[in-house]
């Protein structure tokens, strides 16, 4: 199975990122319900590691915090740009809980993750050039804002693709805050494990 691990998004919050997601020719947007902020892609695993990787952020302990989204940019430029997406606002206890994710998926065995933690919603992918529109779109909402959205947990997601787009299923979900471990575990999504 395919995995990541990422901070869902209230629907809400989803539903008003969805509203703007119009008017760029050959933009393939993303579901609303599809919108998330990945802390950590796993990627191929089999159900051993990824019953070591569940293990391992079970026991991840870190504070509830809260995220604002703010402005938009691009990854890639002109002919070669591949995603427009949200950033985030400066946010330590968000770079906290990135570092301790990272750290429990090394320590569930898994390689490093070599590349700098860029934190971002994805709202669109392009396979080719958006032309004029997406200036345009970033002019109407470059200064989006949107927060503070309070961020009490944190989820391992499944991610099957299909020709309609990737399906994300909900494998676990793990409380943020300073509960006891023992309050924090639960079994995974039936399923998970074989
Ligand atoms: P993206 O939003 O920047 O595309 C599920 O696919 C999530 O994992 C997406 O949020 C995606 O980030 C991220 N992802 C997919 N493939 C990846 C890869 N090879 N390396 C890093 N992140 C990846």
């Amino acid at each position: 199975m395919r995995l990541f691990v990422a901070l869902s998004l209230p629907e809400t919050v989803q539903d008003r990122l969805s509203d703007l997601c119009q008017g760029v020719p050959s933009a393939k947007w993303v579901a609303a319900d599809n919108l998330h902020l990945t802390l950590r892609f796993i990627g191929e695993v089999d159900h051993a590691e990824a019953d070591d990787i569940h293990d391992a952020l079970e026991r991840v302990d870190c504070e509830a915090f809260d995220l604002d989204l703010v402005g938009l940019d691009t990854f890639g430029e002109g002919r070669k740009l591949r995603q427009l997406w949200v950033g985030v606002g400066e946010n330590p206890a968000l770079q906290r809980l990135q570092g301790k994710v990272e750290k429990a998926v090394q320590r569930a065995g898994q390689p490093p993750e070599r590349r700098k933690f860029k934190p971002h919603v994805t709202l669109a992918r392009f396979k080719s050039s958006p032309g004029p529109k997406l200036g345009e779109f970033i002019q109407s909402y470059g200064l989006l804002r949107i927060g503070p959205i309070r961020m009490a947990d944190f989820v391992l997601y499944s991610s099957q693709l299909s020709p309609g787009g990737s399906i994300y299923r909900e494998e676990a979900r793990y409380p943020l805050s300073h509960l006891p471990a023992n309050m924090a575990s639960r079994p995974l999504a039936a399923g998970l494990v074989g």
